[in-house]
């Protein structure tokens, strides 16, 4: 018997894990690790589930190879092989990549996913970003310089949180990372504090909060910019932090008050003017928004008002406000403008941003003929046939490709159209450090775990995604991955052999994330402190680096050295917001919504998670049942598709809207205990015609719909 301690990898809440291990190497028992000072031995029932999920016996453990329908084990140098084989045929531009949600998340994604990205000589690069929070990069791109720069709020000291969109007592949070989310919402209340939950449901979390407010779906922005017309209206303005373009936002903003804001997102004007009111007494303030307010046609002005309104109640950048995290591997942004739009995807002329093409556009280019139509994809950690806007076209789409590779435990939706599946080994055998969502963290923390188990020959994901970046090169199946990282190591370290043979690790990712602590703002090589990869491994619970601290103005990366209020792009995309004012409201908007024991697409395999609250049903307001009639199940018809679904009637919901959680669909699927509880895919109903135009991003919320009842 064994116990390891080590960081959960299956959602933004980085929660540290005390593992008991068996003399096999089978998890016997998955608690909460106490002695983590940031989660302090909380855990979710996914987390308590990681041995089961990790020994899943539908996982893959061999590379797959596909002739025709037939599925066949390989070794991994025949994978490889075969890999070649099929890239080679397919010329760089016409390659695609698609990196998925847990590639955010793995040491493999964080640290080679660019590298394939880059390799494959294309712009036809996708990822699951752009079916969330692109809006947010560009608002903190076009605000701060720097898209990364993603100001969290302060959650355990401020003194008023205003949150729209999310949903963290089933989520347990998105770029807010924050281990017992609703422990820590539960203590602003117990200090006096004050929650506000803004949600077309009345979800777990809303039910926690001092007050809950109804908005209509896809209408958040009309919302803020009321709010902040009134903040503007009333002299409550108190900027403190360095800006340009205030007055431009003030004009901008004046066809919003609160009365035509009120028409538009279905909240009283009163309640309006109340919270802006609210916001600027409160001692300290933060406006938080997630995910139902990025997956929506107004997804980046919606992410803008919400930083504006940080600035305008003087809560950017000061404890209790809305502040910026300084993560253990940070490296300096330089200053520069921050733009989108340097290339546009080929069939429908969308602009990039980060470096990426909307996932809604993945099917147009995979079926367009013409120079540079994708013909071969890539595909690592992500199920977009269930995931993206009408992933059924993906679907159809994908069966067209001449070659596919997926990198993925599971043969599933998307993987069954690859003619290789690579799989990564178990969790408990690959190192995990969040490179990501450290930098989205309530307090300044770092933990890393190693490998628990020993490889049994197969690679770790690092390296397969190496591998494939040299393939994808040209340098063919048999190069060395470690060449890859000794290049990047010169990029960090520069020409000091010294450094390079101080460096400590047993892997190449293990030698890049010591680099990356060492020159990091804590490290031993900045000056910062004595973090080192040494140091992470003398400390397996993590180490607290203290509460957030203020970063303005050194954090901005923006050609003024200024926080740009008033962006060009922003200020010419309120026309569409001012010409939607008074926009005909259709009968049924469709929304999204999370359960607890869920992850996207693929926990459905694990018996202990599934049923119960977590089921693919169709919520809707009792009162739009008497009005259409009592059935047991709806078709529910969109421009896009048509599903029949029960029907799970609750006044927790909006009347005129109906919600549907994602990542269903699993019918005859590989992984026997998905299939048995299918359920249908909300992304047969989604809209790929319909984005949020200055991020590319998907719609998911807000789409119109109609109902039969039956
Ligand atoms: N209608 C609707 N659609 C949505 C959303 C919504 O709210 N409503 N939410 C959107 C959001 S926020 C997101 S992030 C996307 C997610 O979109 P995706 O990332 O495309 O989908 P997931 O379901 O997260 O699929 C993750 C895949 O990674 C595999 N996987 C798990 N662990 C690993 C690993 O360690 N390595 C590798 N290589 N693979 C692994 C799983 O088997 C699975 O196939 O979906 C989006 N789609
Ligand atoms: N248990 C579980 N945890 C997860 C995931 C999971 O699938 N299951 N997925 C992970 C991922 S990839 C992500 S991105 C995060 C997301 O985490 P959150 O951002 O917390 O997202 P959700 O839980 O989907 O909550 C979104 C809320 O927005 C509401 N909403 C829908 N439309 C609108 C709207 O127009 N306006 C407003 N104000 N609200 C709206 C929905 O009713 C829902 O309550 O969760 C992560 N954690
Ligand atoms: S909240 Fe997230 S990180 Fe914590 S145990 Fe649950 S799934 Fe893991
Ligand atoms: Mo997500």
């Amino acid at each position: 018997m064994s116990i390891v301690y080590r960081t959960c990898p299956l959602c933004e809440a980085v929660c540290g894990l005390k593992i008991t291990l068996d003399d096999a190497g089978h998890v016997t028992d998955v608690r909460g690790d106490r002695e983590d000072p940031f989660s302090r031995g909380f855990i979710c029932p996914k987390g308590a589930s990681l041995g089961r999920l990790d020994e899943d016996p539908d996982r893959l453990r061999a590379p797959l190879v596909r002739d025709g329908d037939q599925w066949r084990e390989v070794s991994w140098p025949a994978a490889f092989a075969a890999v070649e084989r099929g890239l080679a045929a397919v010329p760089g531009p016409a390659r695609a990549i698609y990196l998925g949600n847990p590639s955010a998340h793995t040491m493999a994604g964080a640290l080679y996913g660019s590298a394939v990205a880059r390799s494959l000589g294309t712009r036809a690069v996708f990822s699951a970003s752009t079916a969330d929070q692109m809006p947010k990069h560009v608002s903190c791109g076009l605000m701060f310089g720097n898209p990364l720069a993603i100001p969290v709020p302060d959650l355990d000291r401020t003194a008023y949180l205003l949150m729209l969109g999310a949903n963290p007592l089933e989520s347990n949070g998105s770029l807010c990372t924050a281990p017992d989310f609703p422990g820590r919402l539960k203590a602003i209340r117990k200090r006096g504090g004050r929650l506000v939950v803004v949600d077309p449901r009345r979800t777990r979390t809303a039910d926690l909060a001092d007050e809950h407010v109804f908005v209509r779906p896809g209408t958040d922005a009309y919302l803020l910019a009321g709010i902040a017309h009134t903040l503007f209206a009333e002299g409550l303005v108190t900027v403190d932090t360095p800006v340009s373009g205030l007055a431009e936002v003030e004009a901008a903003l004046r066809d919003f008050p609160a009365e035509l804001a009120a028409r538009a997102c279905g909240v009283p004007a009163a309640v309006i003017v109340r919270l802006a009111r609210e916001l600027a007494a409160a001692p300290s303030a933060a406006v938080y928004a997630r995910l139902g307010t990025c997956t929506a046609e107004f997804g980046t002005i919606t992410q803008w008002l919400v930083d504006v309104l940080n600035v305008l109640t003087g809560n950017l950048d000061r404890p209790g406000g809305a502040m910026f995290a300084r993560p253990a591997t940070e490296r300096g942004a330089r200053r520069k403008p921050y733009r989108t739009g340097r290339w546009h995807s080929r069939v429908r002329g969308l602009p990039e941003a980060n470096g990426e093409l909307p996932v809604a556009t993945l099917a147009d280019e995979i079926e367009t003929p013409g120079e540079g139509q994708v013909r071969a994809l890539i595909t690592i950690a992500g199920n977009p046939v269930l995931s993206a806007p009408n992933g059924a076209r993906l679907d159809r789409a994908f069966r067209g490709l001449e070659f596919m590779v997926s990198v993925d435990p599971y043969l599933n939706e998307t993987t069954r159209h690859a003619h290789v599946i690579l799989p990564p080994p178990r969790i408990l055998n690959s190192g995990h450090f969040d490179f990501a969502l450290l930098g989205f963290a309530v307090r300044n923390y770092v933990r890393y775990s190693p490998p628990a188990l020993p490889l049994d020959g197969a690679p770790p994901e690092t390296e397969i995604l190496a591998r494939l970046a040299m393939i994808a090169s040209g340098q063919g199946a048999d190069a060395d991955p470690a060449l890859l990282d000794e290049l990047i190591l010169t990029g960090l370290l520069g020409d000091s052999p010294e450094r390079r043979a101080a460096l400590d690790g047993s892997s190449g990712a293990e030698l890049r994330l010591d680099a990356m602590l060492r020159l990091g703002p804590y490290g031993e090589w900045s000056g910062g402190g004595d973090l080192s990869l040494r140091k992470l491994r003398e400390h397996p619970h993590g180490i607290d680096l203290g509460p957030l601290e203020p970063r303005l103005p050194g954090n901005l990366a923006t050609a003024s050295g200024l926080i740009e209020l008033a962006p060009e792009g922003i200020m010419a995309d309120l026309v569409r917001l001012r010409a939607r004012l008074s926009a005909e409201i259709p009968e049924f908007l469709l929304i999204g919504r999370r359960h607890l024991r869920s992850n996207n697409s693929w926990l459905h395999n694990v018996g202990p998670l599934v049923g119960g609250s977590n089921q693919c049903t169709l919520q809707i307001n009792p009162v739009d049942v008497a009005r259409l009639g009592l059935g047991r199940e709806a078709v529910v018809r969109s421009a896009k598709g048509e599903l029949t679904v029960p029907l799970e009637p609750t006044d927790t919901i909006m009347p005129g809207v109906v919600s549907l959680p994602h990542g269903w669909g699993h019918e005859g699927s590989a992984q026997a205990v998905a299939a048995k509880n299918a359920g249908v895919s909300v992304n047969v109903l989604t809209d790929e015609d319909v984005i949020d135009p200055l991020s590319g991003n998907a719609v998911f919320n807000g789409v119109p719909v109609s109902l039969a009842i039956r």
